[in-house]
């Protein structure tokens, strides 16, 4: 008679059991945060093979996910309905499910406080609900993808996690890996966008980059989660200080009788040592105008003072102030007065494309024009509504109708399906602050 054999999982090390299941994609895969980093994420593991359990505080996102249909742009519901209806992916707002889970994905917002200090309470949230089901079930490996600042894994998360008396690196594995996420770029989504992962010890690192390598095409190990939280806020703060640079540079070229979009257009013919950015009404969406700050704040704590970065927050942040300028002095050349007139907004999108309108500059624009006395009134295909202090302002689903009609139309968000020879016959003045009627010569044009 064979001697029954102990299975084996009972003799292996956590780190090896959960290697297996992981490699296998048996592991049971938890996403916490289902927005616009979560939700592709948990559509990738679920397409892998994975059973993924998205994890949100938002009933009505749960409750979406649930009947398959998609609340993100980049997703479309026909890729994840068939997850849905196999039983691949489902969401809950239930933290309890943490303890059945081998893998936990923390996704939520970091937004600034008031005063630009980094809003940690998404992420203290997430963590004590995970902590409160840790102890007991299997091993788990724990990834923080929200932007944050260097340390938030080592000095936050942690501490948390071992109160359970489990030990890094050995009972249960914890890392920091940056979301790269460009809402509404075509070309490069969740699965082609290469990964950076580090750990708090090096089976850490190791166990993320298996992790993320049975889903995504390229994985990037790093020393340790310091260096990958750092990563984030170098790409980040990247985009902002050059943004910033060429919004400075506009105000010099504006004041120079110097057209900027020529001269980047001509720099940017350089093969080698230049890249591209451009000017805008201002710095838009959850991240670039938000995530340098992290990295601010915790070189203040380190006796540093990030005067880049606050320099070029001043300059982006003027950049409403200029847009209106120019609005202002292109109705004053055709003697009308900003106070009384109609000016329509052409595009309300933090950026061209897209259906968000956080930290969107439009909404600054908006808010100047109407203190100064104008009525105004947007056109946005991707924005039906928006409020602004308690009021909404106007949208016109027919942009050539208001462009009849108002005085001025300005152009904040240059999506690419606007009708812009159109405008330019409609309309009787055009500020336009996006470059967007390259090209195209009227005197009825005014270009940032
Ligand atoms: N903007 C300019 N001039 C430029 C580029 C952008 O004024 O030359 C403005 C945009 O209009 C927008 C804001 O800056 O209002 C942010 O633009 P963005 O292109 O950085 O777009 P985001 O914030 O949606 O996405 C960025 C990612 N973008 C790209 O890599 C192109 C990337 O920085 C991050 O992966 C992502 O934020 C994130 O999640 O952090």
């Amino acid at each position: 008679m064979s001697t029954p054999t102990v299975s084996s999982t009972a003799t292996m090390a956590p780190a090896e059991v959960l290697k297996d299941k992981i490699r296998n994609r048996t592991a049971k895969v938890g996403i916490v945060g289902l927005g616009y980093v979560g939700l592709p994420l948990a559509v990738e593991f679920a397409q892998a093979g994975f059973d993924v359990i998205g994890i949100d505080i938002a009933q009505a996102k749960v409750d979406e996910l649930n009947k398959g249909i998609s609340y993100i742009q980049d997703i479309p519901t026909a890729t994840l309905a068939p997850l849905v209806s196999s039983g691949k992916l489902k969401a809950t707002s239930d933290y309890s499910i943490v303890a059945e889970l081998d893998t936990i994905n923390v996704c939520v917002p970091t937004p600034l406080g008031k005063t630009k200090d980094p809003d940690m309470s998404f992420i203290m949230n997430a963590a004590e609900e995970i902590a409160k089901h840790f102890g007991g079930g299997p091993s788990k490996l724990i990834l923080l993808e929200s932007t944050t600042y260097p340390g938030t894994t080592e000095e936050v998360l942690l501490p948390l996690l071992e109160k359970s008396g489990q030990k890094v690196g050995v009972d249960f594995f914890l890392c920091f890996s940056p979301e790269r996420v460009d809402p509404g770029n075509p070309k490069y989504q969740t699965k082609n966008i290469p990964k950076v992962v580090g750990g708090i010890t090096p089976t850490c690192t190791e166990m993320g980059a298996l992790f993320y390598s049975q889903a995504l095409d390229t994985v990037i190990p790093v020393a340790s989660s310091q260096v990958a939280e750092m990563v984030k806020l170098l790409e980040n703060t990247f985009r902002m200080i050059n943004i910033g640079l060429v919004n400075e540079l506009a105000v010099m070229c504006d004041r120079m009788g110097i057209n900027v979009w020529e001269v980047i257009d001509a720099a940017a013919t350089k093969p080698f040592g230049f890249m591209p950015f451009y000017p805008g009404p201002g710095l838009g969406g959850h991240c670039i105008p938000i995530d340098p700050y992290y990295l601010s704040w915790k070189a203040k704590q380190s006796g540093i003072e990030a005067r880049f970065i606050e320099l070029a927050g001043q300059i982006n942040g003027d950049m409403p102030h200029f847009a209106v300028q120019k609005v202002q002095n292109a109705l004053n050349d055709v003697s009308k007065p900003v106070k009384g007139s109609h000016i329509h907004i052409v595009g309300v999108a933090y950026k061209r494309n897209i259906d968000d309108v956080r930290e969107s500059p439009a909404l600054d624009v908006i808010h100047l024009l109407e203190k100064r006395g104008a009525t105004v009134t947007y056109s946005d295909p991707y924005v039906p509504s928006i409020r602004l202090e308690g009021h909404r302002v106007a949208h016109a689903e027919d942009l050539m109708s208001n462009a009849v009609k108002a005085d001025c139309c300005v152009i904040i968000t240059d999506h690419t399906d606007f009708d812009y020879d159109g405008l330019i016959s409609n309309a009787k003045l055009i500020v336009d602050t996006r470059n967007a009627l390259k090209g195209r010569k009227s005197d009825k044009i005014v270009r940032l």
